[in-house]
């Protein structure tokens, strides 16, 4: 059976939040480079990928198979979740489901605006992202920050509960490429329960696998990386993650 293809790059949260859920459940795909935003051959906003993902972004899932395609991070992740049996990432009780969804919905523009307001400005300078939306963006994540650390982490091991969720995965590639050991854009120290959550999700399987772009490339908080280390750091993590693969 020909394996899952996943179009996107690693240097994208939600690129890596399905990659990493394919590498805890130890499932077999096949990374096929894609720039986001690019009308290129490989790019997103191409027409061949549009046809695949109408929104044009990156990641999209393809079924060899079947042709099925699918886009939205949170959409693949719950549909492989389902079709798949993984009920200890998601659950099958429907009100425990329910609250997953929950936290993946309020994601969107909340945890999300971490890329939006710290991370794009310094890797996509194409996007020229304008101050006040990046104002409005960190104001929206510090928010969102307060929100996990006293509600869903003050009690909790994990967003819901004693284990990994999907909605875990989600809020970590966001929220963990801030740390001092990858781009350094934001201090995490007022989120004591917070930063608790993330020294445990580097336990988890397949996290250092899917961050291996954001170890190559380090610390962007003093200065924003060349185009060509960006493409570099993807490409070793792409190298990284083929090992990997020939070890599921
Ligand atoms: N809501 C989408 C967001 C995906 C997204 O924003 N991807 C970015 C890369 S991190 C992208 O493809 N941008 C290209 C573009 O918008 O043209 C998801 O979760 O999958």
């Amino acid at each position: 059976m020909k394996p899952l293809i996943v179009y996107g790059v690693p240097f994208s949260q939600p690129v890596r939040a399905v990659l990493w859920l394919l590498l805890l459940k130890r499932m077999p795909f096949e990374l096929v480079l894609t720039n986001p935003g690019s009308k290129g051959d490989t790019g997103s906003r191409n027409p061949a990928y549009l046809a695949k993902n109408p929104s044009g972004t990156i990641p999209c899932i393809e079924e060899p198979e079947s042709g099925f395609t699918l886009g939205e991070a949170h959409a693949i992740m719950t549909y492989l979740a389902r079709t798949n049996g993984w009920t200890d990432v998601y659950p099958d009780d429907e009100r425990v489901r329910a609250k997953i969804d929950a936290y993946l919905h309020y994601h969107h523009r909340n945890i999300r605006e971490a890329s939006i307001g710290l991370v794009a400005p310094k890797i996509r300078k194409d996007l020229d992202i304008p101050e006040l939306i990046q104002m409005s963006a960190k104001r929206n994540l510090t928010g969102a920050l307060n929100t996990l650390e006293r509600s869903y982490l003050a009690d909790n091991k994990f967003l819901m509960g004693d284990s990994v969720t999907l909605a875990d995965l989600a809020a970590y590639v966001e929220i963990g490429q801030l740390q001092p050991q990858f781009t350094n854009v934001f201090d995490l120290t007022p989120f004591p329960n917070v930063v608790r959550w993330l020294n445990d999700m580097t336990q988890v399987e397949g996290h250092d696998d899917v961050h291996v772009v954001l170890k190559e490339l380090g610390d962007i908080s003093e200065t924003a990386p060349e185009m060509e280390a960006i493409k570099n750091a993807n490409k070793q993590a792409l190298r990284a993650l083929k090992v990997k693969l020939a070890t599921l």
